[in-house]
């Protein structure tokens, strides 16, 4: 009887253990994976030509981690320049189209300027294999604000420089060409202004624009733009060169009789999509893989949720010829406020990078990997090469970390953090150890290993 008792509670131990979070799609499930816990604000994540993930911490830190393993090295740190009060901080950021050969990094940051006011900066780094060195300024003293920074970053098919501005709180400078805020700039790597502008001595490519935060390219090489409204009216647009988007004047489409005076005078692009009241539309990810067929061809837009609180990524349909939305399905609704979304090109994971329930940001931040999982054969799932375990996990009397590959993680140290932030235990680890979770409440924390090289997490649950 007693050896019956034993087996059912492991047993029960064990299915909770391996208790995964799904997603089913027609013929797809989706699996998820969280590959770093405890991240501060993250604001642009995107899959390297190195088959690492690499992020911004709004705060002023560039990192990158291995997403089979989940190992986090930080690569730059300009938190002592990086003012990051509410909206700004370290932002966009891209690499080089020809990484392997160029390897340089592009990088949006905002910093304090005289006494009060704030800049923006467009600066690039040269990656040396283990940090980014030598930075060069491209532009700078772009006005900043504690709102509407834009910041998105994203190479053009001819290789220039795009990259968003905000209207810094004052809508009138959208449409005011002497102005670099409210604009989607083109710049070429360098820093100097494309000849081929539609203004040959402007950076500016297209105007108009209130708060930008999604760039990407979809079907035919159309670029498309996701845009902040002011309580109603995200847009969802196509950027062509030269083109008005209408802000402030027009919001959303010409459907006012001051708008449509506006638009017909002024030529304004109108949005394919709307959102009333604004749900805070981001990141632009065009889907075209295989891995998860129901979505290829479709456009993924991080959500944060706004003030109607609807965090989740939007899966957009498009037409054939890309030039009309044709539905939106929800997905990744319980994972708080959604800010950035990358693709892994061989398996066509996505992974996406949280910032909490509540505006600007709260923590702790992760970045999910949902991984397409093909049922009939278990080739396909990819091997968990995880550098810590955790087991038992959810754990009650007491859990143990174990190194998995003590390459990396040697001298290492570890944390137990509530969500909240706080330190409950501490101490070093060397191969495995076990914590006792007596007296810690129920609820979520994760558990950080850290050495001198860097950082992995995993994420704990005391029942
Ligand atoms: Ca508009
Ligand atoms: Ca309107």
């Amino acid at each position: 009887m007693r050896h019956i008792v034993s087996i059912c509670i492991l047993t029960l131990i064990c299915q909770q253990a391996i208790a995964q979070t799904t997603i089913t799609l027609d013929s797809t499930i989706l699996q998820e994976r969280v590959i770093a816990v405890g991240v501060n604000v993250p604001w642009e994540i995107l899959w390297g030509q190195d088959d690492h993930i690499w992020f911004t911490e709004k705060i002023g830190t560039v990192k990158r981690i291995d997403p089979l393993t989940g190992f986090v090295t930080e690569v730059l740190s300009l938190t002592n320049d990086v003012e990051s009060d509410a909206e700004p901080g370290l932002l966009g950021m891209v690499l080089h189209p020809d990484f392997e050969n160029n390897p340089k990094v592009y990088l949006v940051y905002n910093y304090v300027q005289g006494a009060f006011d704030l800049g923006e900066r467009l600066v690039s780094y040269t990656w040396n294999g283990t940090e980014l060195i030598d930075p060069v300024t491209l532009i700078d003293d772009i006005p900043a604000a504690g709102i509407h920074n834009g910041s998105r970053l994203l190479f053009s098919k001819d290789g220039k420089l795009l990259m968003t501005t905000g209207d810094v709180g004052s809508g009138n400078l959208s449409q005011d060409m002497t102005s670099l805020n409210g604009k989607l700039l083109r710049i070429n790597p360098d820093g100097s202004v494309p000849t081929d502008n539609p203004d040959p001595t402007s950076y500016i490519y297209s105007y108009g624009h209130r708060n930008s935060q999604g760039l990407t390219y979809g079907p035919n090489d159309i670029l498309y733009s996701s845009e902040h409204g002011a309580q109603s009216s995200d847009e969802f647009n196509i950027i062509e060169a030269g083109r008005n988007y209408g802000w402030p004047n027009v919001q959303g489409e010409c459907n006012t009789t001051t708008e449509i005076n506006f638009c017909n005078a002024n030529n304004v692009r109108e949005p394919l999509a709307e959102w009333s009241p604004c749900v805070a539309v981001n990141d632009l990810t065009y889907y075209n893989h295989d891995g998860i067929p129901e979505w290829k061809g479709k456009m993924l837009m991080a959500v944060l949720g706004g003030f109607v609180k609807q965090p989740r990524i939007s899966v957009l349909s498009l037409s054939e010829d890309g030039l009309t939305m044709e539905g939106e399905e929800e997905f990744f609704d319980n994972y708080g406020r959604i800010r950035d979304i990358c693709v892994n090109p061989h398996t066509g994971a996505i992974y996406f990078a949280t910032n909490g329930d509540f505006y600007p940001s709260s923590g702790p931040n992760t970045i999910v990997e949902y991984f397409p999982q093909v049922i009939s054969s278990s080739e396909d799932i990819p091997e968990d090469k995880s550098l810590i375990k955790v087991y038992p996990n959810p754990a009650r009397q007491n859990t143990s970390i174990t190194l998995t590959a003590d390459a990396s993680m040697v001298n290492a140290s570890y944390e137990v953090i509530n969500y909240n932030g706080k330190v409950w235990a501490n101490g070093s680890v060397n191969k495995s150890t076990t914590i006792s979770t007596q007296g810690l409440p129920v609820g979520n924390y994760y558990i950080k290993v850290s050495n001198a090289q860097g950082v992995t997490t995993k994420k704990l649950i005391i029942q």
